[in-house]
């Protein structure tokens, strides 16, 4: 597939690394000037903006985090008046008010430039039509994507998520080559189609740009195989711009996405101490914009748990790459002790085919014990084999295929992760699908009494 970019996305290292340490001047300078936040923040720590030279200075200052960004509600962050804003969004926050980020125009041709990149890092091409299943309005999936599709000389088909029927009718009718979604509702998707009986190969999509969730390969293949697609991972994050900070390449698909770094600065760090950690470790996913005019941001907390490599990949693109997200630090699990990701989880259904990606993950108490209960459901081909109609604990214990089968996917998540989970298996179908936004897997009930 070309490169949408060449020029910048191919950039020797060493004029990487140029361009960023003098856009990374400019944007201290322009914050320590224009933001009372980052100007207490550069005082607070005894540096002036010229202390900051190149982006090996960046861990001299502290981070910037979401809760700076409540406290600054609604546009305290801004660098420019608001009549020099040429769009708002805001994400949805679950309690309270939501965070809120703001774009000039240039802004918002800087955002269409990495999603174009991001699109053709994907598969797709000018000309192609886009079914665009992200939602629109404050969240910056819908329109984000909107913008870089248009850059890139795309089709948009703007549907935004929900409305199922309307979705399966529109790509049938219209025949798209992209389609753009949460993976989840990528697997709603493809699981309805195959439900009216239309074959991978009779739908007429070729690629799939997911993201805005945590995903494995477990959930990549479900997808590639139920819409007969090739899916690539794109990351990004409003407070940084929205979709397209990084996207994996249709060639390479090994769960690396390149990070478009003369825009934004990466850096992993540890969860704990904050301190600068080597590539290749695990760490919390630190971002800092390099050329954002309206709400630049030094050192964003992203939460998000990855590593970094800047390893060339196959592509010819020079900028780092950032591994599948593991989860944010607050989709954490603490049980008994041991640390445990949702997708660390999802990561063993792979290995087992007799199961689907499809699954909740339910914490209780009892007593004093944290409980997780693993509801998963058995694969349709499984399901049919065994004849069952309805999956009960009696229907299981009676059927020593489901039993074996319960056994074993508790014994790999124990020797894979070090936790014990309770399985229970459910039919094809009963676990909680995604209406068209994120899907939450996690369900803790345990503060409930
Ligand atoms: P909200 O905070 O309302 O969810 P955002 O759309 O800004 O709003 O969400 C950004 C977050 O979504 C990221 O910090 C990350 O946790 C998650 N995210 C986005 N893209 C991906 C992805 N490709 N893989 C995993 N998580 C992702
Ligand atoms: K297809």
């Amino acid at each position: 597939m070309p490169i949408f970019q060449p020029e910048l996305e191919t950039l020797p290292r060493p004029k990487l690394k140029a361009l960023q340490d003098e856009r990374l001047r400019e944007q201290v300078a322009y914050v320590y000037e224009r933001v009372p936040f980052y100007r207490a923040m550069l005082e607070g720590a005894g540096l002036k903006p010229s202390d900051i030279r190149g982006v090996e200075d960046l861990p001299k200052l502290p981070f910037t985090r979401k809760r700076d960004l409540r406290d600054t509600y609604p546009f305290g962050l801004f660098a420019v008046p608001r009549r020099e804003l040429a769009r708002i969004h805001a994400s949805s926050g679950t309690t309270g008010k939501p965070t809120v980020v703001g774009y000039t125009k240039g802004d918002l041709e800087v955002f269409a430039e990495v999603v174009a990149r991001s699109l053709a890092a994907a598969g797709a091409e000018p000309g192609m039509m886009l079914h665009n299943a992200y939602g629109y309005g404050l969240f910056t999936g819908g329109l984000g994507l909107h913008g870089g599709a248009e850059r890139l000389g795309m089709v948009v088909v703007p549907i935004s998520g929900g409305m199922t029927d309307r979705q399966i009718m529109l790509i049938q009718d219209f025949k798209p080559e992209v389609i753009c979604c949460t993976p989840s509702y990528a697997q709603t998707l493809a699981e309805e189609f195959k439900r009216r009986g239309v074959s991978p190969e009779e739908i007429s999509l070729e690629y799939a740009v997911l993201g805005a969730e945590p995903w494995t390969e477990a959930i990549r293949r479900s997808v590639d195989e139920g819409l007969g697609v090739k899916s690539t991972n794109i990351y990004g994050l409003s407070e940084i711009i929205g979709p397209g900070v990084a996207n994996e390449d249709v060639n390479e698909r090994d769960g690396l996405s390149y990070v478009w770094e003369d825009h934004f600065y990466p850096e992993v760090v540890h969860p704990e101490t904050g301190e600068p950690l080597p590539e290749g470790e695990v760490g919390v996913l630190v971002l800092t914009t390099l050329t954002k005019k309206a709400m630049p941001v030094l050192r964003y907390w992203t939460g998000d748990l990855t590593y970094i490599t800047r390893e060339p990949g196959a592509s010819g693109r020079t900028h780092a790459r950032m591994a599948q997200i593991r989860g944010r630090t607050d989709d954490m699990l603490i049980v008994r002790g041991v640390n445990v990701y949702p997708t660390q989880i999802e990561a063993v259904l792979l290995q087992i085919p007799e199961v689907a990606p499809h699954y909740q993950i339910v914490l209780k108490r009892e007593r004093t014990m944290d409980e997780v209960e693993l509801k998963l459901e058995v694969a349709e081909p499984f399901f049919r084999e065994v004849g069952a109609q309805m999956l009960s604990d009696e229907v299981i214990e009676a059927d020593h295929r489901l039993a074996a089968l319960r056994d074993k996917v508790a014994h790999k998540v124990k020797d894979n992760i070090g936790v014990s989970v309770k399985v229970t298996l459910i039919s094809p179908g009963s676990a909680p699908r995604s209406e068209g936004g994120k899907l939450k897997r996690v369900a803790d009930l345990r503060n409930l009494g």
